[in-house]
């Protein structure tokens, strides 16, 4: 079976650090990975503004050290998220910075309903041309960003420091539960428009096609007819044991399994997860850690001592299930991107003795 994740979980484990030492922390505190479409600008933040714009009453210009000091600092504990999955759920961290809510609000929404709008929020940075566009630029919905509850924030520190500048210093947007694609690094700009962001990496990328897109020329017509990816789905990896990794058995025939869940979008955190030694006959629930603070976005370690055969490329499942009663299909369907792959997490290869 050909299968995304499998792929992109044997790129994960090529990475450093790996995957096992990874899944010993709750709060990650080295980066184990970074995703960018440019190289990494060296700004000074003494000297960066953003912009506030768009379909506001009072377009603004605020300084870092005015993000810092006129707004309240909002924490939030949650891993960036990227779509395609080895970029993703890799680093739980805690974030801080004014919520995007008060700055808005300070701009004068023209939209007076705001936490049900059709708008949309704009993020760009200008600091260096990427891959595909000359800026990076994508978008949220604007009822997102005004929710409370959603806790989108500006970024000033990760895991009580100030930004490092390959995790977009001196600010970048931080958006719990949606894709990391959405989470803007060196935030120059932002903008209360009605339609999405016209960047690339919002019309032409993060997207899920449908399999008739089967080269990527077909899929230019097919774009535009699907939504944007924003909230991520249930998932989860098996950690331990690792791909191609020979294990023994204990006494009583049992197997240290062990692995990180994520919830789907704000439905958090992951109640269950389930483990499976058989090729998904039978399942065994595994044990929550209670790690704290847990936090309805964060992501949940787990581990089970699960009873197993003894044998050659074995495959161990992990299944999880959230708050919101999500849970991971067996396969999901093919996309020609490869993103959101949400079927069961799997080590596959594994040799029990
Ligand atoms: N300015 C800018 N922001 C960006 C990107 C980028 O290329 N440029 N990449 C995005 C993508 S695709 C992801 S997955 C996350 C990765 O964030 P991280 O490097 O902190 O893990 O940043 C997002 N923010
Ligand atoms: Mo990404």
């Amino acid at each position: 079976m050909s299968n995304t994740k499998s792929q992109i979980l044997t790129e994960i484990l090529n990475r450093e650090p790996p995957i096992k030492e990874l899944v010993s922390s709750f709060i990650t505190t080295k980066g184990a990975y970074n995703r960018n479409h440019s190289v990494i600008p060296q700004i000074n933040g003494a000297r960066h503004f953003i912009t506030i714009d768009g379909e506001v009453d009072a377009p603004f210009a605020i300084s870092v050290s005015q993000l810092r000091n006129e707004f309240p600092q909002h924490e939030v504990l949650k891993e960036v998220h990227g779509v395609d999955w080895a970029d993703g759920a890799m680093m739980n961290c805690k974030w801080k910075g004014p919520r995007l809510r008060d700055i808005l609000t300070r701009a004068q929404l023209k939209d007076k309903n705001p936490e049900e709008s059709m708008l949309n929020v704009a993020f760009a940075c200008f600091q260096a041309p990427c891959q595909d566009d000359d800026y990076y630029g994508v978008s949220i919905e604007l009822w997102r960003a005004m929710q409370m509850d959603q806790e989108v924030i500006l970024a000033l520190e990760m895991n009580d420091k100030p930004l490092l500048p390959e995790y977009g210093f001196p600010v970048r947007v931080v958006v719990p539960g949606v894709a990391g694609a959405r989470w803007v690094k060196w935030l120059d700009r932002i903008t209360v428009q009605a339609e999405e962001s016209p960047n690339f990496y919002q019309q032409h990328d993060y997207r899920v096609l449908p399999v008739e897109a089967s080269t990527w020329e077909i899929a230019e017509k097919y774009w535009s007819t699907v939504p944007s990816i924003q909230a991520m789905p249930v998932n989860s990896v098996v950690a331990v044991p690792d791909d191609g990794d020979t294990v023994k058995l204990s006494s009583d025939g049992c197997l240290e399994v062990k692995g990180y869940a994520v919830p789907a979008g704000s439905q958090g955190p992951v109640v269950r997860v389930e483990v499976s030694t058989d090729g998904g006959k039978t399942w065994v629930d595994a044990e929550i850690q209670d790690n704290k603070p847990q936090s309805k976005w964060s992501w949940t370690l787990w581990k089970v001592q699960v009873k197993a055969e003894r044998g050659e490329d074995m495959t161990i499942y992990s299944r999880a299930t959230d708050g919101g009663g999500n849970t991971q299909p067996e396969f999901s369907q093919w996309n020609i991107r490869g993103v959101v792959y949400n079927g069961y997490g799997a080590s596959w290869n594994v040799n029990i003795v």
